[in-house]
């Protein structure tokens, strides 16, 4: 894969480019699109943004979301103008299976392939791009990728509002340990650009409708397993569940971060009973690898304090294997609890 700067030869000229991200599109996801989006269509490109699913409520605000295609619904009309594409930008994600429902169709893409993202382990079919696990977020890597064509200038309030979402939500509004210097400085440059954080942090954050945060409370307090000795929690919530609260796409993000804020718990695990999976989100403080556990035992994979994973059996075998696992990794969890007190 060449670095992302050699793109500057072929994008001299106009070009037909679609740029898109993971299944299930958080602020990262969407904001780096809508962001790059706004920037290479300045620079005189003809740009789509294509969401393998639908985007959720709480990032629907971002400038120019309403002209991004879902490919599920629109997957004869993308699959043609793919046809007619100078260029893929991926972002967000490092392999296309990420993608879920547009795998297939982006593995067939005959263009160049373009990588933006900050996981581990890209997979190696992309011909230009940037893949740095020290980065933040995706959004930080679209911003260095306008400073280095010199194009600061370029950086209007649409595209600092996208960018700046994904800037605070991947690093948690800033404090998990990838709130580097260069986090702060670009939050600082979209400022001097005339950005207000609070308004963005409005929008994301406090937005949710009434059922969320009943249900947050629910989980909290009934369904939130601790083992204190091995410091690990579990929140895991059946489909009755969920739809008992009638919640929407989105709405159970970020919950699996709660138990962390107790002192005794590194390690935490939302699970979620869905249509046809089990969804499951890992989160830990310290050095517990949540990458590593989620790829040894659950097909997924991240960073490694985020990462994801899904299994195919039922709700009740998966929290079976979890339970396996952790008790595997008995003297981990302990060692790195050591390391935090
Ligand atoms: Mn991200």
């Amino acid at each position: 894969m060449k670095p992302l700067h050699e793109l500057v030869d072929i994008l001299s000229s106009p070009k037909k480019i679609i740029i898109t991200h993971h299944n299930n599109p958080d602020a990262d996801a969407l904001g780096s699109s809508l962001g790059l989006y706004h920037y290479l269509t300045q620079k005189g490109h003809s740009c789509q943004v294509v969401s393998p699913n639908t985007i959720p409520d709480f990032i629907l605000w971002m400038p120019a979301s309403e002209n991004v295609l879902i490919y599920e619904k629109s997957r004869v009309e993308v699959d043609i103008l793919l046809q007619n594409t100078d260029l893929v930008f991926s972002l967000d994600y490092n392999h296309n299976s990420r993608t879920h429902s547009m795998e297939a169709t982006l593995d067939a893409f005959q263009g160049v392939k373009v990588l933006i993202d900050h996981h581990l382990q890209p997979d190696t079919r992309f011909h230009y791009g940037n893949s740095n696990a020290g980065k933040s977020s995706t959004c930080e890597m679209v911003y260095d990728f306008i400073l280095e064509n010199k194009d600061e200038d370029l950086i209007t309030l649409d595209i600092s509002q996208c960018l700046y979402a994904g800037l605070m939500t991947d690093t948690g509004s800033f404090k998990f340990p990838c709130t580097t210097e260069s986090v702060h400085a670009m939050a600082a440059g979209l400022m001097l650009r005339g950005l207000e954080p609070a308004s963005i942090h409005t929008k994301i954050f406090d937005t949710f409708e009434e059922g969320r945060l009943r249900f947050l409370g629910f989980v909290l307090s009934e369904k939130m397993k601790i083992n204190t000795d091995l410091h690990a929690a579990i929140i895991p919530v059946s489909m009755e569940e969920l739809n008992r609260f009638q919640l929407k796409t989105g709405d159970t993000e970020g919950i699996v971060n709660y138990p962390l804020s107790i002192k005794e718990v590194i390690f935490s695990t939302f699970i979620s009973e869905r249509e046809n999976e089990i969804r499951m989100s890992f989160r830990s403080k310290g050095s517990f690898d949540v990458n590593q556990f989620a790829r040894t035992y659950f097909n997924g994979g991240g960073h490694a304090n985020a990462a994801g994973g899904r299994s195919k059996m039922s709700l009740q075998q998966t929290i079976e294997i979890y339970n396996k696992a952790i008790s595997e990794n008995e003297i981990k969890l302990k060692q790195c609890y050591e390391e935090l007190v």
